[in-house]
């Protein structure tokens, strides 16, 4: 038999490549990147390939689990989804509505079979305590651009195909294929940048993307909010804001401008590592750019202040004019939109959390606060789980703390194909089968693209018939809990019909079979300006100084310095062959020499008498890690860095291949009460720590 060909997206990242499926006598063969794709133009990454590996994975389930002390029985899918609902209900029954609790992983996002079958699931759960992933990443994008725009997802995208000068913070997208800015192929687009213009990239490690810039400057993390008002009270000086693109829809900038003034820059240098002379050249290089874009992710949203840097981010675009034009920071106007009538706007703070008392925000809790609402008694405590395509024991903070809050619940069911460091504490596993034999539309990252795109991917294998969809778990675990509550449900339809309902309410003209007719992608376009159509505020302006973002300025001007001397600043980092916690089960991404390394300046060795290879102990407030260190000069002195999603070898858990390099879990030390003050999203990095030798090892 031929081989045949298929197109389709890459579902693991954001940067959803066009792949090329080759299948010989029915078998998955090899995977390439899709050189038709008008936007990745031929792009792929190891992780693309790697989709061979998830396809074959002996340890990948395919059928429900059940488990029974601790052996895991299959079971028939009816009698799982009976028995899913039945118990989730009897908890809810007994101790409230709110006793049961949902975690979203990331995978929902690139699953449209997840991410469009979830809200209707969640309703009928009728539980406050929903928790995602998201408040571990970009939490703080979300609620600025709820804040200032008037929707959660009214976020700006760097215009990086066409702007003059990418000012770029706490991101690596060499490795990370680009966040919140979907970009396939980043580091082509981004060498043309620095061509053409300038790349600056600021950040505490000279990571892939800084050999890449122009110009690199290391920072302390966790200081970008000082870094970031130097350069905008610079900005200032050098003239009157440009603001006539956004005359009479504009409230507040003068006065958050003025605001800024409030936070003392004199110890600037010592507390940021960058000569006050720096941050002044930028402001002036960035100042006469013909176009200029800023652009800060998980190292600036994942600290103490990673809301005050995006509210920041969004004054220098528009301080500077660049909001919303050409070559600037533009949001797309998709043809499956996001936002406008019908879409969840993103509320803020109707409700708090029972124990800390922190607010929802866009009907979700932070995921930090997950176990302490499991482990603290009194009416509504948490017990229940539901784990949606996530792994929080490793990816949240305190993970280890939080597996043993999560080993003492009533029940808990997850929808995983993997029965991994979190679903081994299930009492029921659903396994969705291969996303390759269903319809597909990124909903989310067509939406945070760095050009107008559209795709359908169709199904290019059949589903087997002992197999269930994501969709199909959905649809079938909330039929089954309405029953068992003898409550009204309606299976929503399948995903062809919803992703054509989507693009009708678009209404851009494309449809199914347009998109089915271009199995490439279809490119639409550059970005072009539309925020001020798009504005969702109740004053249908654009809001520059919320209450609670000055009050973050005065946070700021009050803190403190870190003054442990001994203390090191824990950061993290993503290798090109890594997604976030669970692709270390795949051959192709594990070979190789182990990446779980703890990088450290040689001088930071030397001067507590550690040897480069050496296994050391570090020690949070919270919990300790044993891993090697490696001498590295492309870190900042006093910083040290370590990737998160390792800590894989535990009892109980089918991962064989992951299981032979284990690492340890960044996430046993994180903090649960280091939190960006307005949203509660996890301060992940710029978290002090002390390394020290294992006694006796040296
Ligand atoms: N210290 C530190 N912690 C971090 C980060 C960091 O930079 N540093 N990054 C944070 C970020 S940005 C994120 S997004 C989170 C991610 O946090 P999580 O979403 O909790 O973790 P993932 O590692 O993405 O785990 C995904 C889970 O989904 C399962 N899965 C994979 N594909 C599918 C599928 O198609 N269907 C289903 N049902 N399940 C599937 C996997 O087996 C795994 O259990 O981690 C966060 N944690
Ligand atoms: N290969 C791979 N790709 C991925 C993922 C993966 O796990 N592996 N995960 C995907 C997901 S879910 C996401 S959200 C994206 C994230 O995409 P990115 O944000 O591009 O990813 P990171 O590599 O975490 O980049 C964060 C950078 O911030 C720096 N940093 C840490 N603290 C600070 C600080 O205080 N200030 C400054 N200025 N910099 C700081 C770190 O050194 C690091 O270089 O990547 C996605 N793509
Ligand atoms: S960059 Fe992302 S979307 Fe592209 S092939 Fe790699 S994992 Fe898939
Ligand atoms: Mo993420």
């Amino acid at each position: 038999m031929p081989s045949t060909y298929h197109y389709r997206a890459c579902d693991l990242c954001e940067a959803i490549c066009g792949l090329e499926f080759r299948y010989d006598d029915g078998r998955l063969a090899a995977i390439r990147g899709d050189d038709e794709d008008p936007f990745s133009r031929g792009h792929v990454c190891p992780k693309g390939n790697a989709i061979i590996d998830l396809e074959s994975d002996p340890d990948r389930l395919r059928r429900p689990l059940k488990r029974i002390g601790t052996q895991w029985h299959e079971l028939g899918w009816d009698e799982a989804y009976a028995e899913a609902g039945e118990r989730l209900a009897a908890v809810q029954r007994e101790h409230g509505a709110n006793a049961v609790a949902a975690y979203l992983g990331n995978p929902n996002v690139h699953h449209f079979g997840h991410l469009a079958y979830l809200p209707a699931f969640l309703r009928g759960l009728k539980t406050r305590n929903v928790y995602s992933a998201s408040s571990v990443d970009q939490w703080p994008h979300q609620y600025v651009a709820r804040l200032m725009y008037g929707h959660q997802f009214l976020i700006p995208i760097p215009d990086i195909d066409r702007t003059d000068f990418l000012l770029m913070l706490g991101a690596n997208p060499v490795a990370s294929n680009g966040s919140l800015m979907t970009a396939p192929g980043a580091p082509k687009r981004l060498k043309a940048i620095a061509a053409r213009g300038r790349l600056v990239v600021i950040d505490p490690r000279r990571t892939e993307t800084a050999e890449l810039a122009n110009e690199h400057h290391f920072i302390r993390p966790g200081t970008d909010a000082l870094f970031l008002i130097a350069l905008l009270r610079d900005l200032v000086a050098l003239g009157p804001s440009r603001t006539q693109r956004y005359d009479g829809r504009i409230s507040g900038l003068e006065q958050a401008l003025a605001a800024l003034a409030a936070v003392p820059l004199d110890d600037f240098e010592a507390r940021t590592g960058i000569a006050r002379e720096t941050a002044s050249r930028l402001a002036r290089d960035l100042w006469q750019a013909p176009s200029a874009a800023v652009y800060g992710r998980m190292g600036l949203s994942t600290q103490p202040y990673g809301t005050l840097c995006q509210w920041l981010i969004q004054l220098i675009h528009l301080h500077t004019g660049n909001l919303d034009r050409e070559g600037g920071s533009i949001p797309n106007d998709v043809v499956m939109p996001i936002t406008g009538p019908g879409t969840a706007r993103g509320h803020v703070g109707r409700w708090r959390s029972r124990v800390r008392g922190l607010p929802e925000f866009a009907g979700e809790f932070p995921v930090s606060i997950l176990r302490e609402e499991i482990e603290t008694p009194g009416e509504g405590q948490v017990r229940a789980l539901v784990t949606v395509a996530g792994n929080p024991t490793l990816s949240t903070p305190n993970g280890d703390a939080l597996a043993k809050a999560i080993s003492s619940l009533d029940f808990m069911l997850s929808i995983d194909i993997y029965l991994n460091e979190t679903t081994r504490h299930a009492h029921l596993i659903l396994p969705p089968t291969s996303s390759l034999s269903q319809y597909h539309y990124d909903l989310i990252f067509n939406a945070f693209a760095v050009r107008r795109v559209a795709r359908v991917s169709a199904p290019i294998v059949d589903q087997p018939q002992d197999e269930r969809a994501d969709w199909q778990i959905l649809n079938a675990l909330g039929a089954s809990h309405a029953r068992a509550q003898s409550r009204e449900w309606r299976d929503l339809p399948p995903p062809r019909d919803l992703i054509a309902m989507g693009l009708a309410r678009g209404g851009s003209g494309i449809d199914v079979d347009t998109l089915e007719g271009a199995p490439h992608g279809m490119d639409l376009g550059p970005l072009r300006p539309c925020l001020l159509d798009r504005l969702e505020t109740e004053s249908s302006r654009i809001e520059c100084a919320p209450d609670i973002l000055l009050e973050e300025l005065n946070r700021l001007a009050r803190s403190e310095r870190e003054r442990d001397p001994q203390a090191l600043l824990l950061i993290g980092r993503r290798e090109l062959r890594s997604n976030n916690s669970w692709m270390h089960n795949a051959p192709r991404l594990a070979k190789g020499k182990p990446r779980h390394h703890l990088l450290v300046h040689p001088e930071d060795l030397k001067s507590r008498g550690l040897r480069d290879g050496q296994r050391v102990r570090v020690r949070s407030a919270v919990g300790e890690i044993q891993v090697e260190v490696e001498a590295s000069d492309d870190m900042m002195r006093g910083v040290i860095s370590l990737p998160h999603g390792y800590g894989h070898d535990q009892h109980g858990t089918r991962l064989g291949r992951a299981n032979q390099v284990p690492g340890p879990s960044y996430n046993d030390l994180t903090d649960p009460a280091a939190l960006d003050v307005p949203t509660g999203n996890a301060a992940l990095n710029a978290l002090p720590v002390r390394i020290e030798a294992l006694a006796g090892i040296q």
